[in-house]
């Protein structure tokens, strides 16, 4: 079989059981973007005024909901709004991390209501399988998909090896997950989506551990689908239109040398 590197975005997505998954691939093919923000801003109309100048560019609107200081259910509505608006999919943050019965209270309640708005989620799997299966019994019913957190990309981290392993494996045998944080393509049991963040042009890292690779190593090289980019887009001193635009092209780019490679 050929390796899922190997497909077409949009063959993917027509293969794909997943709706959002299928949902995710198509926006993808659409937009010519493998690009998500990652919108680390802390109020509610720099987060609105972000997404509506980014969302041409993006497929994947990345939040932290609860950084934002003036959150309220209008935001949602009007994330929403500007979602069909561009054509994107909202992915909360959120690294679930507790055990099944806490994470279905924080997923579907609580002030944030993720559930009720946010494509994608993620999490944790610390805590053992039972975690996918809480986050399940709320986020299937609403049509839903889950990304586990298998690596991540600040120096130090724990999450390597058979760690890494098992989020392989739970991965595969959990419908509800449609893939992975972390910096390449982990298998091809199933058509499983990784999404990289730590992505940069031009900073090699920050002052808190943070490390930043190329498109063209994450995307080409290591099989990821979709590089997440916050302050290379929108940090101190640039136009995140130009920047947005840029990181879209130099995704798309490392997407179509790597179906050049077959
Ligand atoms: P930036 O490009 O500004 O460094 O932002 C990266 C974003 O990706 C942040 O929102 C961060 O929470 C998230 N992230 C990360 O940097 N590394 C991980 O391993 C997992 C993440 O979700």
């Amino acid at each position: 079989m050929v390796s899922f590197s190997q497909q077409t975005y949009a063959a993917r997505g027509e293969a794909h059981s997943h709706p959002v998954a299928k949902e995710l691939f198509a926006i993808m093919e659409r937009k010519q973007s493998n690009l998500s923000l990652a919108a680390d801003v802390s109020t509610k109309s720099e987060l609105l005024a972000l997404a509506d100048k980014v969302g041409p560019y993006i497929c994947v609107l990345k939040t932290h909901i609860d950084v934002i200081s003036d959150f309220d259910q209008d935001l949602v509505a009007q994330l929403q709004a500007l979602a069909a608006k561009h054509d994107f999919l909202i992915f909360e943050d959120r690294k679930f991390a507790d055990i099944g019965n806490t994470v279905k209270l924080q997923y579907g309640g609580g002030v944030y209501r993720i559930a009720d708005w946010a494509h994608i989620t993620n999490c944790h799997v610390i805590p053992g399988e039972g975690i996918i299966q809480g986050l399940a019994e709320v986020g299937v019913p609403k049509g839903r998909g889950l990304l586990l957190l298998a690596e991540m990309s600040s120096k130090g981290m724990l999450a390597t090896g058979a760690y890494t392993d098992k989020n392989v494996e739970m991965a595969v045998r959990n419908e509800f997950v449609i893939g992975f944080i972390g910096s390449k393509r982990f298998t091809e049991e199933r058509d499983l989506i990784t999404m990289t963040p730590g992505v940069g042009l031009h900073a090699a890292g920050d002052a808190l551990g943070q490390q930043y690779r190329t498109p063209e190593l994450i995307v080409t090289e290591n099989g990821s689908d979709i590089i997440i980019v916050g302050r290379g887009i929108y940090g101190a001193g640039k136009d995140p239109v130009v920047e947005a635009k840029r990181y879209r092209d130099a995704g798309w780019a490392a997407y179509l040398n790597r179906l050049g490679k077959q």
